[in-house]
């Protein structure tokens, strides 16, 4: 029996053998069912040593289809399900996306399961299965409105599981329960993603938009991703997230581990635990005490711990790098205060310097250090970065631990970023050098040798053409506007945050507009299209969206501009929506002021769909630079050692671009033109405007001529569309190195040695 009749045997079984009678809601429960029995049957048990990503995010976005696609029966099932006039991309939307992550970080963490499963490592994921992921987001009065974002249904990916625990906070204990999502690998392995959760949530403690009781510990625990914490209860629930997921985690792995025959005093060579952030970061003191519960001496119990726990740090920025106060853990998880103070003793008694201190002056204590001191491995996500850390922000550690510090650039995997996003593409790709790309993505390269083919390069931009045609359609559908699909497609999709600076790109969004204005047309007409969400509690970003919401409003009502010029703030930017946005992309702007980001993950996404980079030298955008050559990226702005020296001298004034440079002023004075005050908000306006020009924490103007002159440039590269094709080409053929099955299999060698 073939394949295809396998799989149909199947479905008709799981559909009652009246397949053609079924609604979509039923085909797509019955593809869970069919997804599930599948990726069961790869499972296996095989290997000693397991990895144990821990991450307080899985961004993992809709998984039908990537299952699909890595169990190798995507073609089949679409066929199936045609024959019977039914169409898997509608019954594919019917899928909720699980948000269960704020931005690059969670979706690093989902990425690297695909690609642990994909190698064949036994590497699973464990993390919190919290009920509503980030907030959904949308727009009304120019202003960003957050309500819950629910995606649990009664039948899900979820697996309830057996596996609970009795978990300890101070004053109180609560039973958990474990979920698994299957994680299949592409053409190989299952693994498994655990999402801890307790039953006594309460969803209907939940009020106005995302507000709660942040001190009902017990109906709340697992209610939100990250809950907003602004104030000290959302904090201390952070913390109760936290230790949940660590003693849970913990737990588990030694359970596995003795049930893989480990007697615990060999624990590294059962499992390596990866602390994705610091997070996790408390499961080291955990792991100490329940080791030592099993009678195991403390010292020995930190040598094991300290030979099984990794680090990862995904950023630099002070006020993300997590310090809890004493007062507060004594109240969340008062049983780890003497192990973490014993810790602490035993790093002050080798090392005087205050900065290498667990528990500082102020009796907080530093997450990150505990994991550098008592860690076998630190690693930075881009070259850059880790060069920072190594230098800059951890040079003390680097001084006393140089063999600890490693880079492991990030990646992204290919299946869901080209083979799922992107059909036309991966389609051509097939047929011009064959799919052994998809298991190796170094052949990406074969590309190369058609940058000169006219028919290649054509069909290229055909396929981007329909992907933009796509796009346009979808944004219609969905949001109500009419972009020109001829125009050129200027993405920008992340978090917000002053340091990723998206206000650089608003200020030369109304540079354009008065250009335009005055009478200057482009060549081409240009739509300039953002998404990002705002931390609920973070009001300059929130005024930077509002000030994009106002020209989206202004500029797309102004028939003398919007034939030429359009704003699209996309509502909710999500995994989905990135899915359709990044292959209809020909510029791609990662503009982050130059040593903040620390590595950028979009980037990648979008250079491998064929989109060309507008970027400063910062995170792995400078790796991107390196491969594509200069002739293939547009690189603006200062360089990291120049803003870091900034920085030390304290010597960055914006005042002074704003002063003396007309088009910056003008752009910086129309956030409080009459224009935009007729339709935004006063406050919001006025403050941004003198963030901007009294304050520019992250340096926008300084940035500004060279980000607006190379812009110009690549407009105008943009004419030749065939030599722009040749870019386009050539960032698709080395994008091969930012497969996350690379970094995974550089993560193996180096540190988790599976
Ligand atoms: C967290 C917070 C929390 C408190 C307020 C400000 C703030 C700002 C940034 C963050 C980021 C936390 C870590 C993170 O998500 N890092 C991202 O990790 C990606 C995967 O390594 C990487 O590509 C991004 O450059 C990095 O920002």
């Amino acid at each position: 029996m073939n394949e295809n009749t396998r799989i149909r045997e199947k479905l008709e079984r799981i559909c009652c053998n009246n397949l053609a009678a079924c609604t979509d809601r039923q085909l797509y429960e019955a593809l869970l069912t069919l997804v599930n029995d599948m990726a069961k049957e790869k499972e296996t048990q095989e290997g000693k040593k397991k990895v144990y990503y821990i991450s307080a995010e899985f961004l993992i976005g809709k998984l039908l289809s990537n299952n699909l696609i890595n169990l190798g029966i995507y073609e089949d099932v679409r066929e199936i399900l045609a024959r019977y006039g039914k169409d898997l991309a509608r019954i594919e939307e019917l899928e909720p996306e699980p948000s269960l992550g704020n931005g690059g970080l969670g979706r690093l963490a989902a990425c690297f399961l695909d690609s642990m499963a994909t190698l064949g490592m036994a590497g699973d994921g464990i993390g919190l299965n919290y009920h509503y992921g980030l907030f959904l987001q949308s727009f009304a009065d120019n202003l960003q409105k957050e309500t819950p974002n629910p995606w649990l249904e009664e039948k899900s990916w979820l697996n309830k599981t057996e596996v609970t625990y009795p978990i300890q906070f101070g004053g109180f204990t609560v039973q958990s329960r474990m979920y698994d999502i299957l994680v299949t690998g592409f053409e190989n392995r299952t693994n498994r993603l655990h999402l801890f959760d307790i039953e006594t949530v309460d969803e209907g403690i939940v009020g106005e938009g995302i507000s709660f009781d942040k001190e009902d510990i017990v109906k709340n625990l697992t209610l939100f991703l990250y809950p907003d914490d602004s104030d000290d209860a959302g904090r201390r629930l952070r913390g109760y997230q936290q230790y949940f997921m660590v003693s849970n985690g913990a737990r588990l792995i030694l359970d596995e581990c003795r049930a893989r025959g480990s007697n615990l005093y060999d624990l590294p060579e059962y499992a390596a635990i990866q602390i994705n952030d610091t997070h996790p970061s408390m499961v080291i003191p955990e792991l100490i005490r329940l080791l030592m519960e099993e009678g195991i001496p403390m010292d020995k119990a930190i040598d094991l711990v300290s030979r099984t726990c990794a680090y990862t740090n995904h950023t630099i920025l002070a006020e993300a790098l997590e310090k809890w106060p004493m007062d507060y853990l004594y109240q969340v998880v008062p049983q780890l205060m003497p192990i973490i103070r014993e810790l602490d003793t035993r790093v002050k008694e080798k090392f005087a310097g205050e900065s290498l201190a667990i528990i500082d002056k102020s009796r907080r204590v530093h997450m990150a250090n505990l994991d550098i001191h008592y860690g076998y491995s630190v690693n930075g996500v881009a070259n850059l970065h880790t060069e920072i850390l190594k230098n800059n922000e951890l040079n003390d550690f680097y001084k006393i631990y140089p063999e600890k510090f490693n880079n492991k650039t990030n990646g992204i995997t290919f299946r869901r970023w080209l083979m799922h996003c992107n059909h036309g593409l991966c389609g051509y790709l097939n047929e011009l050098i064959g799919t052994g790309w998809q298991k190796d993505a170094g052949e990406l390269t074969k590309l190369l040798d058609y940058a000169k083919d006219p028919a290649v390069l054509t069909k290229l931009l055909a396929i981007k053409q329909e992907n933009k045609r796509c796009l346009a359609d979808y944004l219609k559908k969905t949001q109500g506007v009419e972009i020109d699909e001829n125009s050129i497609f200027d993405i920008q999709i992340k978090r917000l945050h002053e340091y990723k600076r998206q206000q650089l790109n608003a200020l030369y969004v109304i540079h354009k507009y008065l250009e335009i204005k005055g009478g200057k047309r482009p060549a081409t007409p240009i739509t300039v299209i953002f998404g990002a969400k705002a931390a609920p509690a973070y009001v300059i970003a929130k005024d930077i969206i509002h000030l994009i919401l106002c020209l989206q409003q202004v500029i797309n009502s102004d028939p003398a501009v919007s034939p030429y010029l359009k704003v699209v703030m996309v509502e909710n930017y999500n995994v989905t929506k990135a899915e359709k946005l990044i292959p209809a992309c020909d510029i791609s702007e990662q503009i982050s002021l130059a040593s903040k980001e620390a590595s950028g993950t979009g980037n990648m996404k979008f250079m491998l769909n064929g989109a060309v980079t507008l970027g400063t030298m910062d995170g792995a955008n400078v790796e991107i630079a390196e491969l594509v050559g200069e002739d293939n990226i547009y690189i603006f702005g200062e360089s990291s050692d120049t803003v870091i020296g900034h920085y030390q001298k304290a010597d960055y004034v914006s005042k002074k671009y704003y002063e003396e440079n007309e088009d910056i002023q003008e752009a910086v004075d129309f956030i409080i033109s009459d224009e935009l005050l007729a339709v935004g908000k006063k406050e919001n306006l006025m403050r941004l405007h003198k963030e901007l020009v009294s304050k520019d924490w992250f340096m926008t103007l300084l940035d500004y001529e060279s980000y607006a002159a190379r812009k110009e440039e690549a407009l105008a590269d943009y004419e030749d569309r065939l030599s722009w094709a040749g870019k386009m080409l050539v960032n698709t053929a080395k994008a091969g190195f930012f497969s996350s099955d690379r970094t995974i299999a550089e993560y193996n060698r180096d540190i988790w040695h599976v």
